[in-house]
């Protein structure tokens, strides 16, 4: 038997919705901001997840910059269901439409256009009875849990909504999904809302239509007031093994540093078993470190290479941009073998600026990158948000480091450097290991991490140390929202050109 550990997909993925077809699973998270939108991902042990594409991928799809749109709005939390041969998508545009359906006939895609649905509230659920009626259960605008009947091909509500079980008692009933398990329907839903409160709580009835009876040992899962290094577990979806067994994938956080002790990755995904006692109610044991994985099949897929030598015809689909990455503002061809950003925006501080960049998904890791910035300004950056972000920026024959944290901005340790490219480094260190730097602190408690910045690798000789500061003021307690971080590129004025980005956990394995 193998062992398993969790988070089983590392970094900000959260929201996750997961189905099986066969011997495959499928799962999709939610994005907010980011495009392209909503991450997809294969397994064939749910242990691990291959990413196949992002199911929003083009801008008719998903209209960028995305209308008004704020740090944490855009994508909220998806469903991926199938269902007579196709795999259907319904999910959250807060930022711009709302409940809308996409389908595809393979999960690679091409995925659909959106159908817009008239139901508003968000984290919606699709699920059919047997003679192919569609209910969609979801979070609605007044915070109960409501169902509709719906026709998801043409996006309309044929009955409802109306407003049905919504938990145990606690604060903001949501990410509700219906099952059909034998002779019962069930419906899981989250509480507690998305911080340490979150729980996860189920009822079940005849219909989709209840009534609904709440499992006698509700909440079923909760880390509150637990000293478990997985805290905020919630916003779970059951999935049936290929050998039976049950399993639930959730999201779930790994806090560091002194109390009140801030998370810095985002939600990630975790998987826990699921077993079902005597009268028909699951039973979810906390959230393991580490498990023996579902049984029968173990089948590592490829992760995410360290190095991008940007030398292929298009961006990995890793690749994120924060609202909108229009034509004209990257280029693959320029520069063959380099990745050439253009000017957009002239500040980070504020959306509409060229950035890519990829999830941090390793509490300890190091991005180096190549940058050549020519007559323009760019550089690394490591974001929360456009109120929360450190870079390192070259330009102007200086690098310097930039610090946004809220209402304050703050440039450090300049210095001159050559013109033509150079190396550049953001090297992460979790505070338990590297106690932050005391005048970061002045003694006081340590951060979840440090965030060090060089000209040149740190383990070359002429390597030279900028600055390290505290991570803390890059974290979801600190920033606030529904991301975590984003480590890339970015250029601010005229052409910025990376020959190369690498990214390498300090001392986890890599995903
Ligand atoms: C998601 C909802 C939630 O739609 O936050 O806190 C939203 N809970 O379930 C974004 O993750």
């Amino acid at each position: 038997m193998h062992t398993y550990d969790n988070p089983v997909i590392s970094g900000f993925h959260p929201d996750p919705s997961v189905c099986r077809v066969g011997d495959d699973y499928y799962l999709v998270c939610s994005s907010f901001e980011y495009f392209p939108g909503l991450p997809l991902f294969h397994s064939k042990d749910l242990v691990h997840w291959e990413r196949i594409g992002n199911v929003l991928d083009r801008p008719e799809q998903l209209p960028l910059p995305l209308p008004g749109a704020k740090a944490s709005g855009g994508l909220y939390a998806p469903t991926i269901r199938h269902h007579d041969g196709r795999y259907w998508i319904i999910n959250t545009n807060v930022d711009g439409g709302g409940n809308f359906v996409v389908t595809a006939e393979r999960p690679e895609g091409p995925w659909s256009d959106p159908v817009w649905i008239d139901l508003t509230g968000i984290d919606p659920d699709l699920a059919w009875e047997e003679d192919g009626t569609c209910w969609c259960a979801f979070s609605g605008p007044e915070g109960g849990i409501n169902v509709a009947r719906i026709d998801p091909d043409k996006g309309e509500v044929l009955e409802g909504p109306f407003a049905t079980w919504s938990g145990s008692g606690l604060k903001y009933p949501e990410a509700p999904h219906l099952y059909r398990i034998g002779d019962w329907w069930y419906l899981l839903i989250a509480e507690g809302g998305t911080e340490r409160g979150h729980s996860v709580s189920i009822a079940r009835g005849r219909s989709p239509r209840g009534p609904w009876e709440g499992a006698p040992t509700n909440p079923l899962l909760s880390h509150s007031g637990t000293g478990r290094s997985i805290q905020n577990t919630g916003h779970a979806d059951l999935v049936e093994a290929t050998d039976g067994s049950w399993w639930m994938v959730l999201l779930g956080v790994r806090p560091r540093g002194f109390t009140p002790d801030v998370h810095v990755l985002g939600r990630e995904t975790f998987l826990t078993p699921v077993e079902w006692d005597e009268d028909g109610w699951p039973v979810v044991a906390p959230v393991p470190e580490s498990h023996t994985a579902p049984g029968g099949v173990w089948h590592p897929v490829p992760t995410l290479p360290a190095r991008d030598d940007f030398d292929k015809s298009a961006l990995a689909p890793h690749w994120i941009s924060p609202f909108t990455r229009p034509e004209g503002s990257w280029s693959l061809t320029e520069r063959p073998g380099w990745l050439t950003l253009r000017a957009t925006g002239t500040t980070l501080d504020r959306p509409g600026y060229t950035f890519v960049g990829r999830r941090q998904q390793h509490h300890d890791c190091r991005v180096t990158a190549a940058i050549d910035p020519g007559t323009g300004r760019g550089g690394l950056s490591v974001r929360m948000d456009e109120a929360h972000h450190y870079e390192l920026e070259v330009g102007d024959g200086q690098a310097g480091v930039v610090a946004r944290i809220g209402p304050l901005r703050q440039t450090v340790a300049g210095r001159p450097v050559p013109s033509g490219p150079l190396i550049v480094t953001i090297a992460i260190r979790t505070s338990d290991l590297v106690p932050a730097s005391p005048e970061l602190t002045d003694g006081g408690p340590t951060g979840p991490d440090t965030v060090a910045f060089w000209l040149g690798d740190p383990d070359a000789p002429d390597a030279q140390p900028l600055v390290e500061l505290d991570g803390r003021y890059l974290s979801t307690e600190v920033a606030c929202g529904f991301t975590g971080r984003v480590v890339g590129m970015y250029a601010i004025e005229g052409a910025v050109a990376f020959d190369w980005f690498e990214y390498t956990p300090a001392s986890a394995p890599s995903v």
